[in-house]
């Protein structure tokens, strides 16, 4: 595979996760007190599976399969629980990349830090969220990823 030397692209990347308290007949089924989302996303709405072929996400080993695979955009995942742990995420790239898969680490977070910003106590129907932003960053890519990062 013939790589473009002297180049370096870049691509925005969000991840991160929000979380409500369960509520009503729900909460009371189980011991999961809270539902959470867990993402991989792009600026705004972007569809990333342009460049990206799935993501896997490690949930604490309390899950049942804690190795998810998500192959379609969006690339998240939805579940229920009661505490907050590590989830590694690893995104998985375009086969014509010949990149490792990337790990990225998120907290995943049910409570707010503190009181809203008003000083109030945060409101119960507000969702908690902990997004991290950062760039993944591909030098010398081959020319058929090139291509395709730069056709989209
Ligand atoms: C804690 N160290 O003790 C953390 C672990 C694990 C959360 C939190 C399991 C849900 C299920 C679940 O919510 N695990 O049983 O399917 O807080």
């Amino acid at each position: 595979t013939k790589r473009i030397k002297g180049i370096s692209i870049t691509r925005p990347i969000y991840y991160g996760n929000n979380a409500l308290p369960l509520t009503g007949k729900k909460a009371n089924d189980s011991d999961h007190t809270h539902k959470w989302t867990v993402a991989v996303r792009g600026l705004g709405n972007d569809d990333l599976s342009y460049y990206i072929k799935k993501v896997t996400f490690k949930l604490h080993e309390t899950y049942p399969n804690s190795l998810r695979t998500i192959e379609q955009p969006p690339f998240e995942l939805q579940e229920t629980g009661w505490g907050e742990f590590e989830i590694l995420i690893k995104i998985h790239f375009h086969p014509a990349a010949s990149e490792k898969p990337v790990s990225l680490y998120h907290h995943l977070r049910l409570h707010p830090y503190e009181d809203d910003v008003s000083g109030q106590p945060w409101p119960k129907e507000k969702p908690v969220t902990s997004y991290s932003y950062d760039e993944l960053v591909f030098n010398e890519p081959t020319e058929a990823f090139y291509q395709i990062l730069s056709d989209n």
